[in-house]
């Protein structure tokens, strides 16, 4: 029997055009994971375009709309097999339109790969977006300094850009200096899977090398059951089939489980993954599973399953720790605007500010403030307006991150440090 290696989901981020879906084209078709017949069909539609130069983002963007207009706009998932590990790459899109996908796929992986246009340097999405994995919990991370070319392959640009970036990624990451800084050239092809005597200064690991170097994702099977769900299935002859990926615990057969906040129980009959029946399914496996004794539309896209011997927390209200990323005034109570949390999205209310912290050391800088605004950090007591389940950080990491958007606009970012269990 083949040999099985270990999951990993890998995303993609950065600002648009710094050549995210360019660095995974590239990386995909240099393994092998596209065909000279696929690169040829772009050649041809690329030609009809009236483009010169080949796009190997186009392996990621196949909708008309992305290749017209140049930006990824959905999540694009490609499977991809190294010596080391089995990814699932997540390429996300960077324009601040489709943030919302961003955050989908931050939700979903194990590490990141930080993509940065070396001649742009920092921008706003790549601030934006490091944040955002962070919160997460994302905790391995490559940075590649991308166009290379376009900065004549030099050395000292090289150090400059990185400098920069490491300050950046120490706001989110302290550990900032242990990562990987790999300059490439996705357009050319250059450090993604093979060296070139292009840099003959960069000492370090290719992007494939980094990505085989990335440490085995934590696998938290010692946790509570939870999966959120993403969408729900009814198939004849089976039943009903919620879909979703396993957060935390083991699911198998026989458990007895529910379904919050929708407050529906059910047993587990089958577990499934790429069509194959499971014994049980852990942390990261993407499942389908049968479920006797609920019909599908008593459950929902934004519930989460646990055993009902330790279901998931559902809360009146909760405590978050966050980082306003952008708003265009201020922030006071009453506040209501849309949060985000694994796959739920439900109206929430700002009940309370509590304090600003300094959001490069979280040391208080001001109690019961009227009003916060755009860069600053707090803690705030928030109000869900519909039923959600969240976990705390310090119980679930994994189901504590959430995002705060309103206008189009990611507005907040942050993690669940206390909460208020709702009483049946
Ligand atoms: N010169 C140069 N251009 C590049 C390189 N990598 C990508 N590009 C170009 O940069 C543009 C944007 O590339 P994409 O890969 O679509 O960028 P992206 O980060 O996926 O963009 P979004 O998904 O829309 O956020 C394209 O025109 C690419 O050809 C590179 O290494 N050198
Ligand atoms: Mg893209």
């Amino acid at each position: 029997m083949a040999e099985v290696k270990p999951h990993m989901n890998l995303i993609f981020v950065g600002h648009v055009d710094s050549g995210k879906s360019t660095s995974v084209g590239r990386l995909l078709y240099e393994t092998g994971s596209f065909s000279e017949q696929d690169k040829a069909k772009i050649q041809k539609e690329i030609e009809t375009l009236g483009k010169v130069d080949f796009e190997f983002a186009y392996f990621l963007d196949t909708s008309g709309e992305e290749r017209k207009k140049g930006v990824t706009i959905d999540l694009s998932h490609q499977k991809f097999v190294t010596d080391k590990y089995e990814f699932t790459i997540i390429d996300a899109p960077g324009h601040v339109d489709f943030i919302k996908n961003m955050i989908t796929g931050a939700s979903e992986a194990d590490a990141a790969v930080l993509v940065v246009d070396g001649k742009e340097g920092i921008m706003a999405q790549t601030r934006e977006h490091t944040y955002l994995i962070r919160v997460f919990g994302i905790k391995s991370l490559i940075v590649v300094i991308n166009k290379m070319d376009l900065l004549g392959y030099d050395q000292k640009k090289y150090e400059d850009v990185k400098k920069s970036i490491v300050e950046m990624v120490k706001v989110s990451y302290p550990n900032a200096e242990s990562f990987n800084y790999v300059p490439i050239s996705a357009k050319d092809g250059i450090n993604i899977a093979k060296k070139s005597d292009k840099m003959p200064w960069y000492t370090g690991p290719t992007l494939l090398e980094a990505l085989n170097n990335l440490p085995l994702p934590e696998r938290p099977t010692q946790l509570p059951l939870r999966v959120p769900v993403e969408d729900v299935y009814s198939i004849q002859g089976v039943g009903t089939v919620p879909v979703g990926k396993v957060v935390s615990g083991i699911i198998k057969p026989g458990d007895k489980i529910v379904f919050e906040p929708s407050h529906v129980n059910g047993e587990v009959k089958s577990v499934q993954m790429h069509f194959q029946n499971l014994e049980q399914a852990g942390p990261g496996d993407n499942i389908g599973f049968n479920v006797r004794g609920i019909e599908k539309d008593q459950i929902k896209r934004g519930d989460v399953a646990g055993l009902v011997s330790n279901p998931p927390t559902v809360v009146t209200e909760f405590t978050g720790q966050i980082i306003i990323l952008q708003h265009p005034t201020a922030i006071s109570a009453g506040y209501s605007p849309v949060l985000h949390t694994h796959t739920a999205q439900v109206p929430v209310k700002f009940k309370q500010i509590i304090k600003k912290l300094d959001p490069k050391t979280g040391a208080t800088v001001e109690e019961n403030p009227a009003t916060i605004k755009q860069g600053d950090a707090a803690i705030v007591v928030l109000e869900p307006l519909k039923p959600l389940s969240i976990e705390k950080a310090d119980v679930i990491p994994q189901l504590a991150g959430f995002v705060i958007r309103d206008m189009g606009l990611t507005i907040a970012a942050g993690r669940c440090i206390d909460l208020v269990v709702k009483k049946d």
